[in-house]
């Protein structure tokens, strides 16, 4: 069976731009593969946190949030990265095999970079850590939206590269990327990606959010003064936006999403309608979140990933190291 893996970073609280492009395709797939989940907490420290309790807390929630939204622990082995040592190991391997020149061209370091004064070298070997976690375990391949696409490019041309290296030691993996929803925009500013990292509340809808609060961003979701509905990224960026976001929750494909709405005339209309289906995506997710965040369910599976994680992480460290020539 093939192997699917992803991950989203605990850097803060998901969102529906998250589900869309990350949580949704991975419960799609979860069945046709043999599938690895993990929270890849090690990411998180790319970049400033001001608090580590919160960044545990974080990881707790994230785990009982995707077990919220139908990850399937039979068929699926879910990890917290940092209690897998081999990807420490394994990195530092790949570290040694990848050219400054590639780090340098990844969008994800220079936009990021942008917003710091002293940035640390983990944001820019990042994209290498992340090539460790998907080719460690032999992953064909990794669902992600599309502003990851990059960084598992890259993890490919490391995969190509120690294997004509060292011979046969990788599964060269592939991304797969959502036709609808792999790029949700921010409600205030939608020229830019939802994120769970962003300053402005108002432009992110979180799963945890209440229905009052989401009411009231959605409410203040930026449109334009047309008075007609119509999908057109260029010309009506929060429009569109807002029609993408019906269809990726509904499940209806894009087409008839933009039939359905285009020519409607009174945009509270329209938005009443896609409230409608955050609501009914988001209520069975909220409801399950609280059972599950009472009890310690959640630490049984993910010890029981941890274990399965491991020992394939370590088989597979084990061949890198002697391949390139370590111990005695
Ligand atoms: P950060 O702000 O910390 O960079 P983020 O919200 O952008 O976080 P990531 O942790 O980088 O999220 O991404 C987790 C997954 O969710 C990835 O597969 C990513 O491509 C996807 N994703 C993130 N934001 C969006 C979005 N707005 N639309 C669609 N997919 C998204
Ligand atoms: N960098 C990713 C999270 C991530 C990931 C991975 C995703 C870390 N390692 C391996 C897929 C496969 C992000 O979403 N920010």
């Amino acid at each position: 069976m093939k192997r699917l893996l992803s991950g989203l970073q605990p850097s803060g609280e998901l969102t529906i731009g998250n589900y869309c492009g990350g949580i949704r395709q991975f419960l799609q797939y979860q069945k046709e593969y043999d599938s690895f989940l993990f929270v890849p907490d090690m990411h998180t420290i790319t970049v400033p946190q001001a608090n580590p309790e919160l960044i545990r807390e974080r990881i707790r929630r994230f785990a009982n949030l995707y077990l919220a939204c139908g990850l399937d622990p039979q068929n699926c082995t879910f990890y917290i990265q940092s209690e897998i040592p081999a990807v420490n190991q394994l990195t530092w391997i790949l570290e040694c095999h990848t050219y400054m020149g590639e780090l340098s061209r990844m969008t994800q370091y220079k936009s990021k970079s942008e917003k710091q004064t002293n940035v640390g070298c983990g944001l820019f070997t990042y994209p290498v850590l992340m090539a460790a976690d998907i080719i460690l375990y032999d992953s064909n391949v990794v669902p992600v939206g599309i502003d990851q696409k990059q960084h598992v490019e890259l993890a490919r041309d490391i995969a190509v590269r120690m294997n004509n290296r060292y011979g046969d030691l990788f599964v060269v993996p592939e991304p797969i990327i959502a036709k609808v929803g792999a790029k949700i925009k921010d409600l205030q500013d939608p020229t830019k990606k939802m994120s769970k990292s962003n300053e402005d509340p108002m432009g992110t809808i979180f799963l945890l959010d209440s229905e009052s609060d989401i009411k009231k961003k959605i409410n203040r979701a930026v449109t334009d003064n047309d008075g007609y509905v119509a999908f057109d990224e260029e010309k009506k960026p929060g429009i569109s936006n807002l029609i993408t976001i019906y269809a990726a929750l509904s499940g209806t494909p894009m087409q008839e999403a933009i039939d359905h709405f285009t020519g409607m005339t009174r945009y509270g209309d329209f938005k009443k309608e896609v409230l409608e289906v955050i609501y009914e995506t988001l209520r069975p997710i909220q409801a399950e979140y609280q059972k599950l965040s009472q009890s310690d369910y959640v630490d049984t599976i993910l010890d029981q990933g941890r274990d399965r994680a491991n020992e394939i992480a370590s088989k597979k460290y084990d061949l890198v190291r002697k391949a390139v020539g370590f111990g005695r």
